[in-house]
């Protein structure tokens, strides 16, 4: 779909952002900043998905599965960490004992934000011993981890620190994520504002459930999914049925999002939603079939942006970004080491020249970026090189630019121009957005 009509906040959103709505009798705060909501970025569909793909090798070079005290959990905690590591997180393992196992919780810290204002999003990353738990909850896992990992990719400094978690032994009974709470000191609770959990969140035949606890974070999602125009539906089976639990019996205002499991979808569902009516949410719930094949992609990826929009809009600065935007988000394939594409947004409405610091958003979705010639080409021609063969093996060109475009007249078509100058790692521009001030 080709935005070029200036982005500007939903009044849903901005409503809801200002209502600083009042928390269920707790003594933390899930509200949003005082400011209007703000836009978070996109997370490539591609990149989650390559997640899971990963974590479907680790159980299948694992016995199958990805359970508590076997091979394929642990395995699966060093793949998240050494992520989150290398994205310049502050991680720690936290273990703990059950069914006579080592179980790990992974707890991973944004650097900055108010450290008496934490925002948490947790997934639990064990699976059932039957499957790999793609669904179930590599989905979840998944999600937050292209999220950390798009907080750190933008360089992302929001007021409130923030704080993501992947539990042990959920499925043996939230195991992980009571035990987190249970030694989490009194006075470390108080400061935890908001607990966000995702588990099951790309249910083959889904359901779009937000979480009816804190009602500043319900009312996040809804607005996230208002401005989709999905409608959704209060999750009613959920209560104590995942790791939010915990840290709602502690007191701490709690959300999140749910796309169904074993429960059957109805008629009225499957007329909302789509999908078939009379067969369950997710008809691989426990089973060995909960592979990657097991994902309904829109739903994952509709998800994982939602986490990404409750993150950035229960964290954010209160001064949300001014300006206006012209993006596109239409994908375009980058022929293998071959002619150069171009993505194009059309400016309108802007009166004289472009800004000395012209905000690029480039969203190149390619393996070995160092392929990669990115420019800018303004509407008389000129070009502003962006990318010139750097970054290696690197994946993805992921990134804003600043682009001193004095020279050129605003209003015109812009194109963001990408060539793949070397064989064999492929990709596409996932989206161009110009932000003007
Ligand atoms: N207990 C979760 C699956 C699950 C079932 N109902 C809900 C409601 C909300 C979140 C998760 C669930 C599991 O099997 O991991
Ligand atoms: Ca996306
Ligand atoms: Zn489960
Ligand atoms: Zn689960």
């Amino acid at each position: 779909m080709t935005l070029t009509v200036p982005r500007r906040v939903t009044a849903a959103a901005a409503l809801a952002a200002l209502a600083l709505g009042g928390l269920t009798g707790t003594t933390a705060s899930a509200s949003p900043t005082g400011g209007t909501a703000v836009a978070a970025p996109d997370i490539p569909l591609a990149n989650v998905r390559q997640h899971l793909t990963d974590l479907q090798a680790i159980a299948t070079a694992n016995g199958g599965n990805r359970a508590h005290g076997r091979t394929g959990y642990k395995a699966s905690i060093d793949f998240v960490k050494a992520k989150l590591d290398a994205a310049g997180y502050t991680t720690a393992l936290q273990t703990f004992t059950s069914g006579g196992a080592t179980g790990y919780n992974l707890i991973a810290d944004w650097p900055g934000g108010d450290p008496n204002q934490v925002i948490m999003a947790g997934s639990h990353l064990d699976s059932v011993t039957a499957g790999p738990g793609i669904n179930d909850n590599g989905s979840g896992s998944a999600a937050i981890l292209e999220t950390a990992l798009a907080v750190s990719r933008a360089g992302y400094q929001p007021t409130k620190h923030l704080r993501f978690a992947w539990w042990g032994a959920e499925e043996l009974g939230l195991i992980g994520s009571k035990h987190y709470v249970n030694n989490l000191p009194a006075a470390e609770r108080t400061k935890v504002k908001g607990y966000l959990n995702f588990d099951m969140i790309g249910s083959p035949n889904p359901g779009y459930f937000v979480y009816d606890d804190d009602p500043t974070i319900e009312q996040t999602f809804k607005d996230y999914y208002a401005g989709l125009g999905v409608p959704t539906e209060i999750e009613t089976e959920g209560d104590g049925r995942s790791d939010h639990a915990p840290f709602k019996n502690v007191g701490i205002p709690v959300g999140g999002l749910f796309s169904g499991a074993d429960y059957v979808k109805t008629a009225a569902q499957a007329q909302k939603w789509g999908g078939t009516s009379g067969q369950s949410f997710d008809r691989c719930y426990h089973a060995s079939c909960d592979t990657t094949a097991n994902i309904n992609d829109t739903a994952l990826d509709r998800n994982a942006d939602a986490v990404a929009y409750a993150i950035w809009n229960l964290s954010g600065a209160t001064t949300p970004p001014t300006g206006t935007v012209f993006e596109n988000t239409a994908d375009v394939s980058v022929p293998d080491n071959g002619v150069a594409v171009t993505s194009s947004v059309t400016v309108t409405g802007i009166a004289g020249n472009a800004p000395s610091a012209l905000k690029v958003g480039v969203d190149i979705v390619h393996t070995w970026r160092g392929d990669l010639i990115v420019d800018l080409i303004a509407p008389d021609g000129s070009v502003y090189n962006l990318a010139n063969r750097t970054g290696g093996s690197a994946d993805n060109i992921q990134e804003t630019f600043t682009v001193n475009a004095s020279t050129e007249v605003a209003n015109g078509v812009w194109k963001l121009r990408a060539q793949d100058k070397a064989s064999s790692d492929t990709g596409y521009i996932n989206g161009f957005k110009l932000t003007f001030p």
